[in-house]
């Protein structure tokens, strides 16, 4: 570790700098913000179809418009530069540029190219990720992710963005929360493409894997010097009571499932043995074959972190089970967590965000420190949180301003944890805040808002938020109050 990284601390008794080197920026993703669904050469991916298909999406809302970032992303990087933002995470719609998941769309990969210029000439370091959840539906009617020719399809989609914005965008991530991709998509179908396969959502989880390893082959033959790697989700699960053998092993198996399923298969080449024998039965024949996770543990330059929340678990115990239910209804149940089904999680009484995700910050702080203990350090790998924020029911005044102390703390809170994470020797090199924009929440539609910048559905203004002037301090000096 370079003494740069090593934090300071400042007279104020509870400010703390940041290292001076440290990147503060904020995240979105291309379905989430683009809107233009059928402009510019754009097909269908498996969230238009999804969103377009009654029932699945919270009031029948789509990403047809979502923020129109699409045509507005000038003034969107304007108002990053604004908020004195050093870096801006984006995801690329491979359906824009790939339209059938194979043939080039030269206007769709114009826009990422104008974005990224634009972000340079306004002095903000582009992070491209080239995969948050949209495959092009063509490529879903072949199978989607269950099927292994889509791994090496992501490969060939990677060396194509790298011919086009390769020699500008140097902070490359392949996937962006592949347990979401792989579970929550093909498991308990609450996101598209709306599969529920335990079997299809372990192959797709193994080709999600497949298709990072094999793009980071791609990239660094092409590449040496690109700084990549992949964001995982990552979730703080302990035990309901550390003394009842059913909660530790319900807290291992959803660690196992969600936490250490994907870090192991990259940092270690190998799925952790006992993951694996909770999901017996379920790995289709032949599906990880010879030499597969050589390739998915491929080297890699920067973890993303994305960590929203912690979860006090259960087993299957009786006297838990009213309260695990009204958690599970409120995260979109059944569990997706292949192995993990008869796993609850019991509210602790903390504060808990309009997710109802509790907050738990102490929860950053451990992992960050846990990530680089186990796998990161010893590897030499960077450490950046790409996504932490949290959705809060906002009520802006009549001039569309909203004084969103609560998210605002929420942010505080949890850049103090990874503070106190780097001064106790985790390698953490940047912070996303997750989001720029309110924006299509997926399954939630617009009814969740994340942005620390209010948009108005009805004008599209963009309003920043008491979050938004506070985080642009934060940019601009270094120092967290
Ligand atoms: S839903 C989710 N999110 C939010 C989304 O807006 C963003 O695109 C994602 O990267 C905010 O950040 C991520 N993550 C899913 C978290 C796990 C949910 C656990 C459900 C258990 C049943």
């Amino acid at each position: 570790m370079t003494s740069s990284l090593t934090a300071r601390t400042t007279d104020a008794s509870s400010a703390v700098a940041f290292p001076t080197d440290f990147l503060f920026g904020s995240a979105t993703a291309a379905y989430q913000v683009e809107g233009a669904a059928a402009e510019g050469g754009r097909a269908p991916s498996v969230w238009d179809t999804f969103a377009h298909t009654p029932g699945k999406v919270h009031e029948g809302e789509t990403g047809d418009v979502a923020c129109d970032h699409f045509h507005r992303f000038r003034e969107d990087v304007a108002l990053m530069k604004r908020l004195n933002l050093k870096v801006y995470r984006f995801s690329v719609s491979w359906s824009r540029v790939m339209p059938d998941g194979v043939n080039v769309n030269p206007e769709g990969l114009k826009f990422y190219s104008d974005l990224v210029d634009e972000l340079l000439a306004a002095g903000i370091l582009p992070w491209l990720t080239q995969y948050h959840w949209d495959l092009p539906q063509a490529l879903e009617d072949q199978g989607g992710w269950a099927n292994r020719r889509t791994a090496e399809l992501f490969a060939d989609y990677a060396v194509t963005l790298h011919e086009a914005l390769g020699s500008r965008v140097r902070h490359w991530t392949t996937l962006n929360e592949p347990w979401c991709a792989a579970f929550l998509g093909y498991a308990n179908g609450h996101h598209a493409p709306g599969r529920t396969s335990p079997e299809d959502a372990l192959a797709a989880a193994h080709h999600l894997l497949l298709g990072h390893g094999l793009a980071v082959g791609a990239l660094r033959r092409r590449d040496p010097e690109l700084e990549l790697g992949l964001t995982l989700n990552f979730t703080d699960y302990r035990p309901a009571d550390p003394a009842t053998p059913g909660d530790v092993d319900a807290a291992r198996r959803l660690d196992g499932s969600f936490n250490r399923f994907f870090a192991s298969a990259i940092f270690n080449g190998a799925y952790p043995s006992d993951v694996l024998q909770d999901q017996a039965g379920l790995w289709r024949e032949g599906l990880v074959q010879p030499g597969d996770l050589k390739i998915i543990s491929a080297p890699i330059d920067v973890l993303g972190v994305n960590f929203y929340t912690g979860e006090l678990l259960t087993g299957a115990d009786p006297e838990h089970a009213a309260q695990a239910a009204a958690a599970a209804r409120t995260q979109g149940a059944p569990n997706p967590n292949v192995g993990s089904e008869h796993v609850s999680s019991i509210p602790r009484g903390l504060p808990a965000t309009a997710m109802g995700w509790e907050v738990f910050p102490q929860g950053l702080h451990d992992l960050l420190l846990r990530l680089h203990r186990e796998y990161t350090g010893p590897a030499g790998v960077a450490l950046y949180v790409t996504e932490n924020g949290a959705a809060y029911p906002d009520v802006p005044d009549a001039a569309g301003f909203v004084q969103d102390d609560d998210r605002l703390s929420y942010i505080r809170k949890h850049l103090h944890a990874v503070h106190q994470a780097i001064s106790s020797g985790a390698d953490v090199r940047g912070y996303f805040v997750w989001s720029l924009l309110d924006n299509f929440e997926w399954a939630f539609g617009y009814d969740r808002r994340f942005g620390i910048v209010r948009v108005d559905y009805d004008t599209l203004a963009r309003i920043p938020k008491a979050s938004a002037n506070w985080y642009a301090q934060v940019a601009a000096t270094g120092v967290v109050d």
